[in-house]
């Protein structure tokens, strides 16, 4: 296995020894995480779990995989032998240890929300089936992240911070499909930006990363889809072009809800990657297809996230969108500047009469006045992905209580 790093810090090759890599050999996993994918692992945090806490618990932060998970093992210097690499269009290219990483003075911690683009996929595919890992709404979480600022690193490697042309590649460690590895790229004017708050980090809630969340190392891009944020990086790359990736060129891109299988090929060149997130919301109590006793008190709660902006309000209604009560902010954070709430919103409307039977709805306005659409079917796109409509619970009456 250190061979294998190695290759990967000499050669910069993707040519990984694929032997090391099995499902076998993942990591243990909570219970409480909903699997909607064995192979590669994917899994969701249950809507009870999710607005309990500011901070989502690591072990059932939910995780997305696009293949089996590096088996990395620890072996005695890892510390000095895991490598990161810093190149491409840069004055200066060097690598890095991680444990020389970890000394860095500029370390810092940050809370920040993650979410996956095909969170609430499900609903979509209730319109008419989207191809994808199927999502609710707990595909989206809060952590506290410890590393160093890509920027610092980048300047590091005097990359041209300013150049509006160039991208940042990330590179992981995992290898899938026969030759592929994972690999994403932001634009530079997120990347170089001290206050884009860009991460390479190794900690998450205060401990060190899980293999399945990306030990030792993973980027950590707030306010952008999910899947910018890259795991297991072994490599930094400065590029005056998007990543030529799969995942980057041929997946999350946004078309058209009449765009198909058959007819989206000459799209995916001239259709640009998704960056930064839309508004989101929804409520995690009560669950869909609650009972509620007719006239009972109950306290409805859920979360609501944009790209960076501040949600300014969570609109709440009680009889599927006809008339609408806004929702207590319960906790906000903001990290020094307006534009940089990272992490999500937890809003709660307490009812003093519950009137099931009844469909509640959310939806969430950030400082620009976005908002969420009304349903699914305006925005069905055929990877399911961003989807934020007006999130729609359904309860039902206690006729027995
Ligand atoms: N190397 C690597 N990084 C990755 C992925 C992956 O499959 N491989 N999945 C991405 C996607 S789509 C998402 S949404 C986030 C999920 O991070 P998490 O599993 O820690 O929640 O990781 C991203 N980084
Ligand atoms: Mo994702």
């Amino acid at each position: 296995m250190i061979f294998c790093i190695l290759l990967f810090v000499f050669m910069g090759s993707v040519a990984a020894d694929n032997s090391s890599l099995s499902y076998e050999q993942e990591p243990e996993r909570s219970h409480r995480l909903i699997i909607n994918q064995h192979e590669p692992f994917n899994a969701e945090t249950g809507v009870d779990d999710l607005s309990k806490t500011f901070l989502t618990p690591s072990e059932i932060f939910y995780v997305r995989n696009h293949g089996p998970v590096p088996a990395l093992q620890e072996p005695e210097h890892f510390n000095s032998t895991y490598m990161l690499q810093v190149n491409g269009i840069v004055e200066s290219p060097f690598n890095i240890s991680l444990g020389a990483l970890q000394r860095f003075p500029e370390k810092v911690s940050m809370n920040a929300t993650l979410m996956c683009a095909g969170n609430r996929r499900t609903e979509m595919s209730k319109i008419k089936t989207v191809k994808g890992v199927p999502w609710g709404p707990g595909a989206i979480g809060n952590a506290e992240w410890t590393g160093v600022p890509l920027w610092t690193l980048l300047s590091i490697a005097k990359a041209d911070l300013d150049n509006p042309n160039l991208h940042v590649e990330f590179s992981g460690g995992d290898v899938f499909e026969g030759t592929t590895h994972y690999a994403q790229s932001i634009p530079m004017y997120k990347a170089g930006d001290r206050k884009g708050d860009v991460l390479v980090a190794w900690a998450m809630n205060g401990q060190p990363l899980t293999l399945d969340h990306g030990y030792p190392l993973r980027v950590v891009v707030p306010g952008f889809i999910g899947a910018r944020s890259v795991k297991w990086l072994n490599r930094i790359t400065v590029l005056d072009h998007e990543s030529q990736n799969r995942y980057q060129q041929k997946d999350y891109k946004l078309f058209l809800p009449s765009v198909t299988w058959e007819n989206v090929d000459p799209l995916w060149n001239i259709t640009p990657a998704l960056t930064q997130l839309s508004v989101q919301s929804a409520i995690t109590e009560p669950a869909d297809n609650s009972t509620i006793m007719h006239g009972s008190p109950y306290t409805i709660k859920g979360y609501a996230q944009s790209n960076g902006a501040r949600i300014t309000r969570v609109d709440v209604s009680l009889n599927n969108g006809i008339t609408w009560q806004a929702a207590d902010i319960v906790y906000q954070e903001k990290k020094g500047y307006d534009n940089r709430y990272w992490s999500w919103t937890i809003w709660a409307l307490p009812v003093a009469e519950f009137p099931s039977p009844c469909v509640i709805v959310c939806r969430a306005w950030d400082t620009s006045a976005n908002t969420q659409p009304e349903a699914a079917a305006h925005i069905w796109n055929l990877r399911g992905v961003m989807n934020n409509a007006w999130h729609r619970v359904h309860v039902h009456d206690d006729k027995h209580a």
